[in-house]
């Protein structure tokens, strides 16, 4: 197996020509958390860098790791996170709502992962799930959710499809930016949808990355940092539609998108259509579609850098103790190319207990289950988890009623 190769062709387009947006180094992949019997082990790092397509303007990496090492074993539970799993009761009851007419009808999820959106629903239709990790896929059998292990593809889609017939919804909610090959997997969501069919989708927006989101939610893991400008390109030319769009406030801001096969006869007035013209729109007025929107991205980050760099070092020079408070993937992005270790963290809690007892990648820092914290009481925390702040802050505020001080890192650096 080849561990990575090298894109030279852009996978929305087939474009050839890229201009480079960011170089984060090398480093390994984000969720492959060390154990402690491996810490002697030399980890496998790869290039992390970002690239352009100059023709159809997607975010892209231009390193691709294979995706059975970074997927196959996987360290990342949605249910060890309280509010993504009310995100994702909110989109499951919205589905049932909306989109099951009958006790009959097929919900697939693609990248189910421990099935934490289908079991809200398992009652109420039939289910299933797809998910090429076979230690989470084990959670999601024990929450009731019958899961098929493998990568979702084009011919895995033909085989689902005679196993258990067409769905009326197939979902895939932070997914799309993880699939290396990702026009045969619309191909194969497309011929797995009835006709009338919706295939929903959640996926970070980059409008959010270059704003008021963080630099580090770029890892291997991500090949694609999606804008629905691009992603319309590739839909076009494969005769499926965008049929809605919104913002949800979840790891940032991402896009949920519904989709399905093109249907000539819709009606282009209907409020929906509007939603979907006026968020190109916004795209195109932030300068998503121009090369020049992302020349500047670098020096943003580096400035990032530097500001959370000259802090961390006068609170370790001033002798404060400093925990990290959640290890996510986009964490290791950030403790890696900014070489934050131990000398700075002495140990990160996290809730999932999988991670739990692990060292992180690269920078190699332990993880430990939450309650630490609590009895080894730092003056500050580092909020790697970011994207939860309000929920932490609230969760944690004992904590910061005895002084112990938040740390936001990304965008710009922020202490609560
Ligand atoms: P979280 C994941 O990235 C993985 P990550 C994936 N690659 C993806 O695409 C993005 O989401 C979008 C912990 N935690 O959700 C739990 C606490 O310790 O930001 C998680 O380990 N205490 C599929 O990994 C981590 O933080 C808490 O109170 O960057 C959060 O990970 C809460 C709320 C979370 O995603
Ligand atoms: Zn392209």
């Amino acid at each position: 197996m080849e561990k990575y190769s090298v894109k030279t062709l852009c996978r929305i387009c087939g474009g050839k020509d890229f201009m480079l947006v960011l170089d984060l180094g090398e480093m390994p992949v984000s969720n492959a958390f060390v154990s402690p019997a491996r810490l002697t082990e030399k980890e496998d790092i790869f290039p992390l860098t970002v690239h352009l397509c100059k023709l159809c303007k997607s975010l892209q990496l231009r390193y691709a790791v294979s995706s059975e090492l970074i997927f196959k074993n996987y360290h990342y539970a949605t249910g060890a996170s309280r509010p993504l799993v009310e995100h994702f009761n909110t989109l499951a009851d919205e589905i049932v709502e909306t989109f099951v007419e009958s006790p009959r009808d097929l919900v697939i999820e693609i990248g189910s992962n421990d099935g934490s959106l289908l079991s809200r629903i398992k009652n109420k239709c039939r289910i299933l799930g797809i998910d090429p990790a076979d230690n989470i896929v084990q959670i999601a059998e024990q929450n009731g959710v019958p899961t098929r292990v493998g990568f979702f593809s084009s011919q895995l889609a033909e085989r689902v499809r005679a196993d258990v017939g067409f769905a009326q919804v197939i979902v895939a909610n932070n997914v799309m930016a993880h699939i290396e090959n990702i026009r045969d997997v619309f191909v194969g969501v497309r011929n797995l949808l009835t006709d009338d069919g919706t295939f929903i989708f959640e996926v970070h927006w980059v409008g959010n990355l270059l704003t008021d989101g963080g630099f580090d939610q770029i890892y291997h893991e991500h090949f694609y940092y999606h804008s629905l400008s691009s992603l319309k390109i590739l839909l076009d030319s494969l005769d499926m539609e965008i049929r809605d769009v919104k913002l949800v406030p979840i790891h940032g801001e991402s896009m949920r998108v519904y989709a399905g096969k093109t249907r000539r006869s819709l009606s282009d007035s209907s409020m929906a259509a509007t939603r979907v013209e006026d968020f190109l729109q916004r795209e195109k007025e932030m300068g998503l579609t121009e090369e020049n929107t992302y020349k500047s991205f670098s020096e943003k980050v580096e400035r990032n850098k530097t500001e959370l760099l000259a802090l961390l070092a006068e609170l370790v020079a001033s002798g404060k103790k400093i925990a990290g408070y959640g290890a996510p993937a986009k964490g290791n992005t950030l403790l890696n190319y900014f070489n934050i270790g131990t000398d700075t963290l002495s140990y990160i809690t996290d809730t999932t207990p999988s991670k739990q007892g692990y060292y992180t990648p690269g920078s190699r820092i332990p993880i430990v289950a939450p309650d630490a914290i609590y009895s080894r009481m730092p003056d500050y925390i580092l909020l790697l988890s970011w994207n939860y702040a309000e929920s932490i802050l609230e969760k944690e505020k004992a904590l910061r009623e005895k002084g112990v001080k938040f740390i936001i890192p990304v965008p710009t650096v922020r202490v609560l």
